[in-house]
């Protein structure tokens, strides 16, 4: 049993679960939900010299634990003291496009991390159960015909990881099996697709739109777009004297990703670690949408169908290789742990830009 699990007041028994990740969106929602679920929770944060806990600082009863996964001394201390029911690896240097400019960092967190904490597991506490943030870049450049049934990844789809950050993600998640089977831990590996939220990282593409339309929208404070006119790499309004606006720069449109809501998805990561027996499962909507369609969605919600013209294509954005189509089959989520996701693509995008707008207007 849990050593840190407590007898409360009603003689329930509550579960204990460790986050590694906490500060990230997924970490934050999942600590929320958790919490909600009557576990107790403790996340790992890491010391940094500026303010990391913006998803966090709100919510109560969390305990935070200041800690790095690749200090392998700290994971296995905190593992033989806490001695989870669950602990979830959501820590990762999880931007594709850094994976390639920090190739070893990548792999130092992401790949020796998570083999700190499973042989941690191993050692002290073998009846923790683990979650791994497995992903759907994994299946990198999977073309999408014939091998794939509907267009869809699928759990039987191979990996075929384009970037720094994929090679990691699949190396760790073949460690999963290693553990299961040779050691008879229970090691899941959620292999999600993109998801997204009003606390998504303000440098993935889908935060980057939202964040720009709202400071667009506060420059044009009130003016419609025929006073605006466009240059090469600003936008001018007829206000005289009034500074130009930069233009939003972008790499690649054409890329399609299978976008869900991070609130859906970390539901199905806790599901995973409560099956009789350990497995992977693919999380994702079944539907793709390409960065245009995006751009579409998000500046509709603006008022603006001609984005084509704030948009700058700059090649900085581009990466080496790019992962160009993931569409998802959660067939057997839903089949096998009832997991059905409630936000669509244009309720995701909706929520972003209205969270984005209330918290101007709170100023948060
Ligand atoms: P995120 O917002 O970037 O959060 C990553 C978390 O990892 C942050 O809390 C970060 O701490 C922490 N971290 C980074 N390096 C660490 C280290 N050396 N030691 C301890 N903590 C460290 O990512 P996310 O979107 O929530 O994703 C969660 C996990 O799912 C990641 O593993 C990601 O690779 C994976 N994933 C994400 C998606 C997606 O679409 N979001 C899809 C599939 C898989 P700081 O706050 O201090 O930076
Ligand atoms: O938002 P992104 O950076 O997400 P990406 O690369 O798909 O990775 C995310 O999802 C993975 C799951 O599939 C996770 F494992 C990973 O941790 C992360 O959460 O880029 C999405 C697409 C890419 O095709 C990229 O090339 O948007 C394209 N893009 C176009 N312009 C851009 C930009 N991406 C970013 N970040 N910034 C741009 O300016």
């Amino acid at each position: 049993m849990s050593q840190f699990i407590e007898e409360v007041p009603d003689q329930k028994v509550v579960k204990s679960a460790i986050i590694f990740g906490a500060t990230g969106q997924d970490g934050s929602y999942l600590s929320e939900y958790l919490l909600e679920l009557g576990y107790k929770v403790a996340g790992v944060i890491r010391r940094t010299s500026t303010d990391n806990l913006q998803n966090i600082r709100h919510i109560k009863d969390l305990e935070l634990i200041e800690g790095d996964i690749t200090d392998c001394a700290f994971v296995t201390g905190l593992i033989d003291e806490k001695k989870p029911d669950e602990c979830y690896n959501l820590a990762a240097q999880s931007h594709v496009k850094t994976s390639f400019s920090q190739p070893i960092l990548t792999t130092e967190v992401n790949y020796i991390g998570v083999l700190n904490i499973l042989e941690a597991i191993r050692k002290f506490s073998p009846d923790t159960r683990f979650y791994q943030a497995s992903t759907s870049e994994m299946f990198g450049s999977t073309p999408v015909s014939p091998r794939l049934e509907n267009g869809q990844q699928s759990e039987n789809t191979h990996f075929s990881p384009t970037s720094p950050y994929a090679i990691t993600k699949v190396a760790a998640h073949l460690l999963l099996s290693v553990y299961r089977d040779g050691y008879d831990l229970y090691a899941c590996g959620g292999i999600l697709f993109n998801h997204e939220s009003p606390r998504r990282g303000a440098n993935f593409v889908t935060q980057k739109i939202v964040k720009w339309l709202i400071e667009l929208d506060k420059w044009r404070n009130g003016n419609d777009m025929d006073t605006i006119y466009t240059g090469e790499d600003h936008i001018f309004d007829s206000v005289p004297n009034k500074p130009a606006f930069p233009k939003l720069r972008l790499g690649n449109l054409e890329a399609c990703r299978d976008w869900g809501h991070a609130k859906d998805y970390v539901k199905a990561m806790h599901l995973m670690l409560q099956q009789d027996e350990a497995e992977d499962f693919i999380i994702a909507t079944g539907t793709t949408h390409s960065i245009r369609d995006f751009l579409d969605k998000a500046f509709e919600q603006f008022g603006i169908l001609d984005w084509e013209q704030y948009i700058v294509i700059d090649p900085k954005y581009f990466r080496p290789v790019e992962t160009e189509y993931l569409c998802g089959n959660a067939f057997k989520a839903r089949e096998k742990l009832g997991w059905v996701p409630e936000y669509s693509f244009d309720t995701l995008v909706e929520d972003m830009v209205e969270s984005e707008i209330s918290s101007q207007i709170l100023g948060n």
